[in-house]
């Protein structure tokens, strides 16, 4: 499979990919051009809307559906749009999107549509007790709905280990040392997908020894970019290791874990975020994923897609990019 950007007219990242009315519809951030310098709390990432897009097949054309929704008609947001995901419950899309409120605090929102490539009308706040980055839906088999989410350093989780926004913690990034790690959070979403119904919990990740990943362990502790897909029954958690810039996965028995870290997804791409999302559509896994091959920019991204090739276990080891 060629690993040519799924589109070259926009620039594009995060990708979340779901199979809606038999096609494939992918959510990404849509990266715009800005003169805002690389730093760490990622102010380079200053996007302002978003585009949907589908596909009959992948490797087939794609179609951009244009804007699906834009900051100027959110009341509650300040700026930078960040990675959306999307979910379907009883006849209604919905989009989860993060961006800055006007107190610059990170939050989640919500939008809905009658049609999965939207546009999408925006809740006028964001979700009561929402916080930071990056959501992730996922409708189990029972049809329970959660919301992953989370993101450290310039996704502020950092700010909230008590429960409510220290500012002051900010500029800590994170735990040092062998303290465990900061935890990623999910809750679960009330029928009309708007609201949680359930505290928001802290979801464990174990290393093999049954003990919570460690601060100081970069290679595999949660960074950001959560994504929870279900296969032959075990709950897959995956995300980006941030500054490692890895792609990894933990599984459990239940879509609130505790989880049991794996092993790596995908190694560094270019550029210096990595952020994914996994997909079946017609008998085929797929990892969606992004880099900068586009422009050789880290804020102006693109993304691709390549087959989940499901190994044999005895195999694994020749080919360490693809894990399950
Ligand atoms: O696109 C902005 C941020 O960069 C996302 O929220 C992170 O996951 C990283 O990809």
């Amino acid at each position: 499979m060629a690993l040519e950007p799924l589109v070259k007219h926009l620039f594009t990242a995060d990708p979340s990919a779901h199979v809606f009315e038999g096609k494939l519809f992918v959510y990404p951030s849509h990266d715009r051009k800005t003169d805002i310098k690389d730093n760490d709390n990622g102010d380079q990432y200053d996007m302002n809307d978003y585009h949907v897009f589908s596909m009959e097949s992948v490797g087939g054309p794609v179609t951009d559906h244009g804007l699906a929704l834009k900051a100027e008609t959110i009341p509650w947001v300040s700026k930078q749009l960040w990675a959306p995901d999307a979910a379907f419950k009883k006849g209604k899309y919905y989009l989860y999107f993060p961006a800055r409120d006007k107190d610059g605090v990170f939050r989640i929102g919500v939008a809905e549509s009658d049609v999965p490539q939207g546009p999408f009308k925006p809740e006028p706040e964001a979700i009561a007790g929402s916080y930071s980055i990056d959501p992730a839906s996922f409708v189990d088999d029972d049809g329970q709905a959660y919301l992953y989410f989370g993101g450290i350093w310039g996704g502020q989780l950092q700010c909230w280990t008590t429960g409510k926004f220290d500012g002051s913690a900010y500029a800590n990034m994170e735990a040092s040392g062998n303290v465990p790690a900061l935890l990623p959070r999910a809750a679960k979403l009330s029928e009309d997908m708007r609201s949680f119904t359930s505290n928001i919990k802290e979801l464990a990740i174990n290393g093999a020894d049954g003990q919570l990943l460690q601060a100081e362990d970069h290679d595999r502790r949660f960074f950001e970019a959560a994504w929870m897909h279900k296969y032959n029954g075990k709950y897959y958690f995956s995300y980006s290791t941030g500054d490692t810039h890895f792609l990894v996965y933990a599984t459990g028995d239940s879509p609130l874990g505790p989880f049991t870290y794996r092993g790596k997804i995908l190694n560094p791409v270019e550029g210096w975020t990595t952020h994914h999302s996994i997909v079946e559509f017609k008998g085929k896994w797929y990892l969606f994923y992004h880099d900068t091959s586009l422009s050789g920019e880290n804020h102006l991204r693109c993304v691709k897609v390549r087959e989940i090739l499901l190994i044999p276990k005895a195999d694994r080891k020749k080919i360490h990019e693809y894990l399950f």
